[in-house]
């Protein structure tokens, strides 16, 4: 029997079974890089006469293009521009601690060499290469981890890929079939030919019913048993746990998770989005995440020439040069100590406490509630400013330095002896 469900993928937990003995250097991490890549990338929201805004990797579903039509976009698709040394080397930069990119989308193009399905780049576009041994090589190099996204049942250009309504005849398709003969065979390309993988962070699960997806997760962890997969694997048994798009969680949540969201307002490349989240935003976006306990995994959508949005690359080499005076307060983190305060957030590590000034007082004092271990000192991390404070009973006070150009996202660590 086939699970007509699409199993709630966005608000279940992850797995149930015991915890993978991999997860600390996820946990670490903290920020991640989800890259959206594909013929989607080319056409820009575009497609004839219309122009779509938003998601511009579903343009063949919002624009019902059939996929024999489709599917000729690859025949102009060549990525001359793509350079994967410096994909990886801005990544670096921005201080990113894994990558993970699309090898097939649902539009159902491999942007791998796939033995599979000769839809692949290899196959049908004229770039002729293999882009994702480049990237997972360059990546290695920079030591990322790195790993694939892949639509494991949404498939608009296969007769029994889920998720069409306007190509195929949903009531005649085989599921299981199109597990069989093109995402199990494809995930296991994906296992066995790109080094060991960090993640693969399967999407949009569906056609499966627990059983089903157990026996394929115990088939692909066959092959590289040290890899995490996301919990879009389905039916709570991914490794860790992702929410919903664009999701933070109010509250700490224990465990590995992930909080994920897009850099502009698309997964997917779209020529007429300008609306980047810049240096500050994201800065404020990885703190609170990180102050849940989570990892924050920003998405850039490249172009069809395998160009980066300028935006982007700006914004996250800032991002980047941030991190480089107070990632200590970012990675290998905990979730904050004390509630979400008006002027911002905290993060933990052993004995220290790292409080994040998004909104500094107007009077420049900084009052920390709810402080009951012993403090036994408080700077501007990555500075020897000297900074006034003085610990009252459950609250600590802090002069924010008036010689600061500009209180806003700084860090301040406290040490402190006890337990908080
Ligand atoms: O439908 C996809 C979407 O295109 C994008 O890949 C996101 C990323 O989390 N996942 C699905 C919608 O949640």
């Amino acid at each position: 029997a086939i699970a007509q469900d699409m199993p709630d993928m966005w608000t279940k937990g992850a797995a149930t079974q015991k915890e993978h003995p991999n997860l600390q250097w996820f946990k670490d991490a903290k920020f991640g890089l989800f890259i959206h890549w594909g013929l989607y990338s080319k056409l820009g929201g575009n497609w004839k006469d219309s122009s779509y805004y938003g998601s511009g990797e579903w343009l063949q579903y919002r624009a019902q293009i059939p996929a024999a039509e489709y599917e000729q976009v690859a025949d102009s698709f060549n990525p001359v521009d793509f350079d994967a040394a410096q994909w990886a080397q801005t990544a670096k930069d921005a201080g990113i601690g894994y990558m993970v990119i699309t090898a097939k989308h649902h539009e159902g193009f491999s942007m791998y060499d796939s033995k599979v399905s000769d839809f692949d780049i290899m196959d049908a576009s004229p770039y002729k290469k293999d882009p994702m041994k480049a990237l997972s090589a360059a990546c290695k190099a920079q030591g990322i981890p790195f790993g694939f996204y892949y639509s494991q049942f949404l498939d608009w250009h296969e007769p029994n890929g889920g998720g069409n309504n306007w190509d195929f005849d949903e009531k005649k398709k085989d599921y299981l079939r199109y597990y069989r003969e093109k995402s199990v065979p494809q995930l296991k390309e994906l296992l066995t030919n790109y080094g060991p993988l960090g993640i693969v962070w399967f999407d949009m699960p569906g056609g499966l019913t627990k059983e089903q997806t157990r026996q394929m997760i115990d088939s692909l962890r066959t092959l590289q048993p040290g890899c995490l997969f996301s919990s879009r694997v389905g039916h709570d048994l991914g490794d860790y746990r992702d929410f919903g798009d664009s999701e933070v969680p109010p509250v700490p949540i224990p465990g590995a998770w992930e909080s994920i969201y897009t850099h502009n307002d698309s997964w997917g490349f779209i020529a007429h989005d300008m609306n980047f989240k810049a240096p500050g935003e994201i800065i404020r976006l990885l703190s609170n995440v990180a102050s849940k306990g989570g990892n924050l995994m920003l998405n850039v959508g490249p172009d069809g020439t395998g160009k980066w949005p300028a935006y982007s690359v700006q914004y996250l080499l800032a991002t980047g040069k941030w991190l480089k005076q107070y990632g200590e307060s970012i990675y290998g983190t905990t979730h904050g100590l004390i509630p979400a305060q008006p002027w911002g957030v905290t993060t933990a590590k052993k004995q220290r406490l790292y409080l994040h000034v998004w909104t500094p007082p107007a009077n420049g004092m900084l009052r920390v509630p709810y402080m009951k271990a012993k403090v036994t000192s408080v700077t501007l991390l990555g500075s020897t400013t000297p900074v006034k404070w003085k610990q009252l009973p459950e609250e600590l006070q802090v002069q924010l330095p008036a010689t600061l150009p500009d209180t806003r996202n700084t860090v301040l660590l406290v040490n402190y002896t006890g337990t908080q």
